[in-house]
């Protein structure tokens, strides 16, 4: 559906530089039509996890491929595992992990938080406390496997949702409430759904819904600011178990206007090297851009609006398949294309500068499907232009 939009946009804006003002009313109205048919654009990443995209605290170790423990099962135990890129609460996500709790229903203790925070590297407090008491500001999803009475705990195990790192049930967002006995020497399957959109935050143990809270996190909680890390807090106290955390897949829904190049790429474009644009690829013989190239693209149009000073060159490249002329045509084709893309998102068309060099300049082999694929590409830099 998308490619076909993109295809219609192109056509319509070709037909609206050569066409009558009748055809190009029609143009608009078409693209008004269609855009709002679509809603806004988005895009999906899923990712699975790696230890190394996690820091830890305290007693937490690493003990298998995606696995941490968080606590020994001893006395005063704490420790917390923590992903080192922050999360942006603009965009929904969906992230899928498991926990074992411990195997001591009766006298094991106390439990382990999920939270989102804006600062790395604090610890909370242990016991009660479950590493995330005295986290300001924050938001937590608990599950409390000890009943704290002055706590307004519950006796059985539970969950809550809590900010500011208030453990007290007095002062959570939503909760407690009572689920089954998780301290059973079994990983659960814990997932977290934040769905931007809605302002929801839904919690599932085991595939069943145990919490959810909707309100305007960012704001409510986090004085404006959207960006912030997440991470899994578990302590001990006079009672103990041993509690793990395995970590399975992330999934991004972002905007995708809300995209952008890392900040090392972003420090190469801005003196002037040369990037191919690894997604920006073309089906053979084709000029249309492939969904999966959009990203990129957004985060070119995001750079752009972030260095109004820098103009930008787009130049196109083919695989050897077709004549010479052919390819020449084509690649001129690919570099409009990206530029026509740019400019319908708010670049001015006099900052951009394209050219096609057909199949001159390979940077694969051409014998083979792969390389083909590679050769058929468009390179960008970004450069000061004189005045
Ligand atoms: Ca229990
Ligand atoms: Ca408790």
């Amino acid at each position: 559906m998308k490619s076909f939009i993109l295809w219609l946009l192109s056509h319509i804006s070709h037909m609206n530089l050569r066409a009558t003002p009748g055809r190009s009313l029609l143009g608009l109205v078409l693209v008004w039509f269609l855009c709002l048919s679509v809603g806004p654009a988005l895009f999906s990443q899923s990712k699975r996890v790696t230890p190394e995209d996690f820091f830890t605290s305290g007693e937490a170790v690493l003990t298998g491929s995606n696995c941490f423990r968080l606590t020994t099962p001893n006395q005063w135990s704490s420790g917390g595992v923590w992903h080192k890129v922050p999360i942006d609460l603009k965009a929904s996500f969906r992230m899928e992990l498991k926990l074992m709790f411990g195997c001591d229903d009766i006298g094991g203790a106390d439990g382990v938080v999920f939270v989102f925070m804006p600062y790395q590297g604090m610890e909370g407090r242990q016991g009660e406390g479950m590493g995330f008491s005295g986290l300001r500001p924050s938001l937590g999803i608990e599950i409390d496997t000890w009943e704290n009475e002055h706590l307004f705990d519950p006796p059985e195990d539970h969950v809550a949702i809590l900010r500011d790192g208030y453990v007290n049930h007095y002062y959570n967002l939503v909760g407690p409430n009572v689920i089954k006995n998780v301290e059973d020497c079994a990983l659960h399957d814990l997932t977290v759904v934040w769905n931007h959109a809605e302002y929801e935050l839904s919690v599932q143990l085991d595939g069943s819904t145990i919490i959810s809270y909707t309100g305007d996190i960012v704001n409510e909680i986090f004085g404006g600011r959207s960006t912030v890390y997440w991470g899994v807090t578990a302590a001990t106290g006079r009672y103990f178990n041993r509690q793990e955390i395995c970590f399975d897949k992330i999934e991004f829904t972002m905007p995708l206007d809300a995209l952008e190049f890392d900040l090392s790429t972003i420090e190469m474009l801005k003196r002037g090297k040369v990037m191919t644009l690894d997604e920006m690829k073309f089906n053979s013989g084709k000029i249309e851009l492939l969904d999966r190239s959009l990203p990129d693209l957004h985060r070119v149009i995001s750079f752009m609006k972030d260095n109004p000073h820098l103009d930008l060159a787009i130049e196109g490249h083919t695989d050897n398949v077709g004549s010479e002329e052919n390819n020449q045509r084509l690649s001129q084709a690919r570099a409009e294309a990206v530029a026509e893309y740019v400019i319908e998102h708010g670049i001015d068309a006099d900052k951009i500068h394209i050219k096609g060099y057909g199949e001159t300049y390979p940077t694969a082999d051409n014998g083979s499907p792969d390389g083909r694929e590679k050769n058929r590409r468009v390179d960008i830099y970004f450069f000061q232009p004189r005045s």
